[in-house]
């Protein structure tokens, strides 16, 4: 009898033990701990691919299209069951190829009443074409990674946030009509014809006068053996930012993924969200030997490409950095 109480005592606490990290008390006086330990929950693998592959089952999530809306209610659906407040910021995208769609960024809001806070974000639309393709050019493609990885790690976040409570402000922004832009053929600068969400936004905020300390965007972050260098504007506008990340990774064992590459500067979301006076940074896949992976806007880019341990190892690198704030 005695035997097996020690056993179920054993196993009860091996379970609590190894179901959540545990964050050390930092405010300890004389050996009397004042603050409650804090857990930090963990990405689930099989949720969080399935929040990518929801959005992929969709189609093309192209702007002015019926997949993109019904992406778009998907995912205030999503936002608000897992009680954020959501705000759907409209804005008519005018595309550099003489188009127009309504366009929305979607916007949920975690504790909204604190002020000490941090901007989660990561576009939800998909690519109008395959440019980077050998067959297919100008059909549109699935964005799994491109798109849909970010969005889907993002989901999750919001997920473990609703069970298990964090102290700080999380505002989660999924920007629209990001990858919509012209691939520069190096005469023009065509900087301004991608990120039209984001850009929108910074001109526009969803609540007066918002602030957050720092910003962290999740693009094409759900690739096999994907590797996040140090992007330039990331590094210029938030190395303390980059430093507290990386170090996070390193320390839970990712560092395969959040390398010390130096990778040039790119034209995406956290350029316009810094510019509106959140200073944000990327985390990216770049591929030893420069560009983006192989299957970038391509057909390629299905669920084919997502990796489950790629999309939990950004999701928990970015639990950490919050439940640690
Ligand atoms: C440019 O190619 C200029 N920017 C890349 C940003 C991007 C596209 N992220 C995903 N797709
Ligand atoms: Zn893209």
């Amino acid at each position: 009898m005695y035997k097996y109480l020690t056993i179920t005592i054993f196993l009860v606490s091996t379970f609590i033990f190894s179901s959540c990290e545990t964050k050390n008390p930092s405010n300890n006086k004389g050996g009397i701990t004042i603050e409650p330990e804090i857990k930090i929950p963990s990405i689930n693998k099989d949720s969080v691919y399935a929040m990518v592959k929801a959005q992929v089952d969709f189609g093309s999530r192209m702007p002015g299209t019926e997949p993109h809306k019904k992406c778009s209610e998907w995912l205030k659906d999503k936002l608000e069951n897992y009680g954020t407040k959501v705000t759907m910021q409209r804005f008519k995208a005018d595309f550099y190829f003489g188009k127009s769609a309504e366009a929305v960024n979607i916007i949920g809001a975690i504790n909204p009443e604190k002020k000490r806070r941090v901007l989660l974000c990561a576009h939800w639309d998909s690519r109008f074409q395959a440019d980077q393709d050998t067959e297919r050019k100008n059909e549109a493609i699935l964005g799994a990674d491109d798109g849909a990885s970010g969005v889907g790690v993002l989901l999750e976040i919001a997920r473990l946030i609703q069970e298990n409570p964090i102290d700080i402000g999380v505002d989660i922004i999924f920007f629209d009509a990001e990858d919509q832009g012209n691939d520069s053929d190096g005469t023009d600068d065509t900087t301004l014809t991608w990120c039209l969400g984001s850009q929108y936004w910074a001109n526009n905020k969803h609540v007066g006068g918002y602030k957050a300390e720092y910003g962290i965007l999740l693009d094409m972050v759900g690739s096999k053996g994907a590797r996040f260098g140090r992007e330039a504007y990331s590094m210029q506008n938030a190395p303390d930012v980059m430093n507290k990340v990386w170090k996070t990774a390193k320390d839970l064992g990712y560092g395969n993924y959040f390398v010390d590459d130096n990778v040039g500067g790119i034209t995406d979301d956290h350029v316009f969200v810094t510019r509106g006076g959140v200073r944000t940074i990327d985390i990216i896949n770049r591929p030893e030997g420069g560009g983006f992976g192989k299957y970038w806007h391509t057909h390629d880019d299905d669920m084919g490409v997502i990796s489950k341990k790629s999309l939990a190892a950004v999701g928990n690198v970015v639990l950490n950095v919050l439940y640690n704030e």
